[in-house]
């Protein structure tokens, strides 16, 4: 067998055959399910008349073919694992089909396959190809109309794309249904559900006055964890309609939660699917984290109607067109109903963390890549988070409503097609007569641009001047970068005033809040009229997605911490002062010295805790200490004892310095309210968690009874969550044993909490964690074939920091079992899991070489595309 081979971008060409009208009948059987296809296909008026058909189809066994109703004899067509290619088609023809299908042995969840014994699909982006022959890329765009055929008593329930304009009855207990979708589409969005499924249902009144019925189905057990998001559902049709000028176009929109699902749910027209764990929540299983994450997802299929469904990708190298843009329009959504600085600070977090780490690693790859093996492994950060980085970027360099006019254009223009990226930013440029030339870089190149600051104030000329370089470090394949045009949006605060002092640049005054455009490799500005000296305040709101290094002192974080009117930069100070700290300490710990901690982290804590800060969700996140992970980040070799020693040491610290004050704050953000996930109730339970989480550094006596009381309470899944989680990560065994004990026998019949006990044990830092992931895959409720368990469980433990990467290599040899057991099952899922071994160049030489070794091992077996392309270019 030769190694799979990549595509490129410039070998795109335009369909020679486009699908106008699909037709497809489903016969469902769990191990023969019979798929008729009715194609109606033409010739592109530009293609060459002697092009050949060439339809893909993987895993299907060919039962007939024939054109315009005269069956192929097999010397007609040739047949690979992968196509079914015919050399001689007419101008214009109907191509029936039939196959069989497997959708009960389908372990892959891609295509047609059974979770729970419901039928369900997932195409994007080349699962249709296993469920009948055709052209399955996304330009290629038909009406559907779909018949299903069912068992009447396992499968009452009948679902497709669109309207339902039939159903009956059919011999042999047998029933159908019949559904429309009039707006072309490409092949990836359609969907087939059937099961014994229950629905509740609701409605929306669209701006032009249309009522659209709402339908979420799910399993009997999960009717009363549909409401929050249904709730979310309407307000993003109603967000969508008021900031984007965006309808729904059918009369029915339809969510099916399913709990077998490779991602987190999919936005076929009409018939959204979502993974469980996205879509269902109650106050008694789901955290608050849960019920801000569903809103955020079904807000993201929602919005791909538009961006994505109407107006779609030419192909899959234009991913983040739909993906980045929906992403944007997601977190906007979400700033808007939620606290909107705790959401940009989340998403920065989290961005720095794990975007920052992607494109450092041997995978990096530029936002619109220009080759790949398998489409499935590059639905990542870059794509979709870095992709709406740079379209906020797009939305601040134009202003909102030059943006919003660029979105119009867009969606009008391009209704109905398969477009680029350059279509998009094409529209943007049109608009505004912004030149976006250079901006196009932010798509073509890999890596993460570090910006290199530095300002002198002169005191003689009330001069600032900044000067700005910027580098890109070398990605695989791309050894030489250009200068990329870098938006920093800027203030100057003056160290005696405390504001934001007037930006004057070239005799142009820009007011106290500004954006300046670093473009060429090095830049000074030069700020005149500056009064007082300043300390500059850059990057706020993480204007865009690079990394700044400015020579701060303490003095300086501790000052923007308090003064900075940018609330993103006021956090952004905290953590870079923690930061300052950590690094100390991490040498501390290397060199066998005594730790001792900063006193300026101590009293700037102390002055949040007993300060005036209304915002509680603010406070709560500049309380929280950077993460391990993110720690990590910053290091030029991951020391993870060091770490993780060195960021207890200041937890606990700080936990001394400060147990009045936190258990002060603790007492004072105490409910008994009703649980309801509002951004007041959320602020509270997360300043009132943190505060705990201090106390439990400590082993103190109260904060562990605070616990105690707070798990016993079961007030809602929030607190007790964090208390058990408090408990377990703790020494006292003799409480957080019979309290884990008792939380996975209450709820060993909800397979979404049985996720979070399995994480909350693997997450510890104790040492025995390695035989409790052993212990656990033998669990009844642990399924290997189950993506949402390899995640909770295993891909958990390999985000254990100090027991993943134990120094007898274990870890990384639990992990690459998985990885080559699930190769076999689900090669998406193992693709994905295997990541944390492809961070290898990271740490020191002795891990390097064990977790290469267990590369090796993997790249050994009879290898997935997925995975190989993975391994491949981590052992490169
Ligand atoms: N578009 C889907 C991606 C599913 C692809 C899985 N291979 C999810 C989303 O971004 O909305
Ligand atoms: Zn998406």
């Amino acid at each position: 067998m030769s190694d799979p081979q990549p595509v490129y971008l410039s070998d795109y060409q335009p369909p020679a055959y486009q699908v106008t009208h699909t037709e497809l009948t489903f016969d469902l059987d769990p191990a023969a399910t019979r798929v008729k296809a009715r194609l109606h296909i033409e010739r592109h008026p530009s293609a060459d008349s002697q092009a050949p058909l060439v339809l893909n189809g993987e895993q299907l066994t060919l039962i007939s073919v024939a054109i315009d109703g005269n069956s192929l004899p097999d010397a007609a067509y040739q047949l690979t694992d992968e196509v079914l290619h015919i050399a001689d088609v007419p101008e214009a023809f109907m191509l029936e089909s039939e196959v069989e299908i497997a959708p009960s042995s389908n372990t892959a969840l891609e295509g047609l396959y059974q979770s729970n014994g419901m039928y369900c699909t997932q195409c994007e982006a080349e699962g249709f190809r296993r469920i009948t022959y055709y052209p399955d890329r996304p330009d290629v765009m038909a009406t559907f109309k779909v018949t299903v055929i069912g068992n009447a008593t396992s499968e009452p329930v009948l679902l497709a794309n669109g309207n339902p304009i039939n159903q009956g009855v059919l011999e042999n207990g047998r029933h159908f249904a019949i559904w429309e979708d009039p707006h072309p589409k490409p092949c990836y969005l359609f969907a087939l559900v059937a099961g014994n499924l229950h629905k509740v249902e609701d409605s929306f009144e669209t701006v032009s006055g249309r009522n659209v019925t709402l339908q979420l189905w799910v399993e009997q057990e999960n009717l009363d964890k549909t409401e929050h998001a249904m709730a979310s559902l309407k307000r993003a049709m109603a967000w969508d309609e008021q900031v984007y000028g965006r309808e729904y176009d059918l009369d029915l929109f339809m969510i099916v939660a399913v709990n077998d699902f490779n991602m987190g749910a999919m936005e076929n027209k009409g018939l959204n699917i979502f993974n469980s764990a996205a879509v269902l929540t109650h106050p008694n299983t789901a955290t608050d984290a849960t019920f801000q994450n569903v809103e955020g997802i079904v807000a993201h299929e929602y919005f791909h109607n538009w961006s994505g469904n109407r107006v779609t990708c030419r192909d899959w190298f234009q991913l983040s067109l739909k993906e980045g843009f929906t992403v944007f329009r997601d977190q906007c959504f979400s700033a808007d109903t939620n606290s909107a600085p705790v959401k940009r600070i989340q998403d920065v977090s989290f961005f720095r963390t794990a975007q920052f780490a992607e494109d450092a690693g041997p995978t990096a790859h530029p936002i619109r890549p220009d080759h790949f093996i398998e489409i499935t492994n590059f639905y990542t950060l870059t794509i979709y988070e870095k992709g709406a980085e740079v379209v906020r970027m797009l939305r601040n360099l134009l202003g909102w409503e030059d943006f919003r006019r660029g979105s119009d254009l867009y969606f009008e223009r391009f209704d109905g097609q398969a477009v680029t990226i350059e279509d998009f930013v094409g529209c943007m440029a049109e608009v505004s007569g912004a030149d976006l030339n250079q901006f196009m870089r932010w798509y073509s190149q890999a890596g993460t641009p570090e910006i290199d600051a530095h300002g002198e104030y002169d005191y003689a000329h009330a001069e600032y001047h900044l000067t700005l370089r910027q580098r890109t470090p070398a990605t695989p394949g791309q050894p030489e970068k250009l200068p990329l045009h870098i938006p920093v949006r800027m203030g100057l605060v003056g160290t005696k005033s405390g504001q934001d002092l007037t930006l004057t640049l070239s005799g142009e005054k820009l007011g106290k809040d500004a954006v300046i455009h670093l473009t060429d490799d090095e830049q000074t500005f030069v700020f005149t009229d500056v009064a007082e000296a300043p300390v500059p305040s850059l990057l706020r709101d993480f204007s865009a997605p690079v990394k700044l290094h400015f020579p701060y002192s303490r003095e300086d974080l501790a000052f923007l911490l308090t003064h900075d009117s940018d609330g993103f930069n006021r956090w952004d100070a905290g953590q870079r002062l923690a930061m300052l700290a950590l690094d100390d300490l991490i040498a501390a710990h290397r060199n066998g010295v005594e730790k001792v901690m900063d006193t300026r982290v101590v009293e700037a804590f102390r002055t949040l805790l007993t300060g005036a800060m209304s915002d509680k969700a603010v406070l709560a996140e500049m309380l929280t200490l950077p993460s391990e992970a993110y720690i990590a980040e910053q290091q030029p070799i991951v020391d993870v004892d060091a770490i993780h020693a060195a960021r207890e040491f200041v937890r606990q610290s700080l936990a001394v310095a400060l147990r009045d004050e936190f258990v002060a704050v603790y007492k004072a953000n105490q409910s008994d309210e009703p649980y309801a996930p509002t951004p007041e109730q959320i602020a509270q339970r997360s300043l009132k968690n943190i505060a705990l989480t201090y106390l439990m550094a400590i082993e103190d006596e109260e904060g562990i009874a605070f616990c105690e009381t707070q798990f016993a309470a079961e007030h809602n899944m929030t607190d007790v969550r964090h208390a058990l989680t408090l408990l377990v990560h703790s020494d006292r065994d003799d409480i957080a044993s019979p309290a884990l004990k008792a939380f996975g026998e209450k709820w060993a019949h909800d397979p979404l909490v049985m996720d979070q006990w399995f994480t909350i044990q693997v997450s510890r830092p104790q040492s025995d964690v390695l035989d409790r992931v052993q212990y656990l895959m033998q669990h009844p409720a642990f399924s290997i074939k189950n993506p949402n368990k390899v995640r909770a469980l295993i891909g958990a433990f390999a985000q254990n920091r100090v027991n993943f990467h134990r120094l007898d290599g274990k870890g990384y040899a639990l992990l690459a079992d998985v990885v080559i057991e699930l190769n076999r099952l689900n090669p998406e899922i193992a693709a994905r899991l295997v990541t944390p071994l492809t961070r290898w160049q990271r740490f020191d030489e002795e891990r390097q070489q064990l977790m290469r070794d267990e590369l090796v091992r993997i790249k050994q077996e009879p290898l997935s595309s997925n995975v190989f392309e993975v391994v491949e270019k981590a052992l490169a």
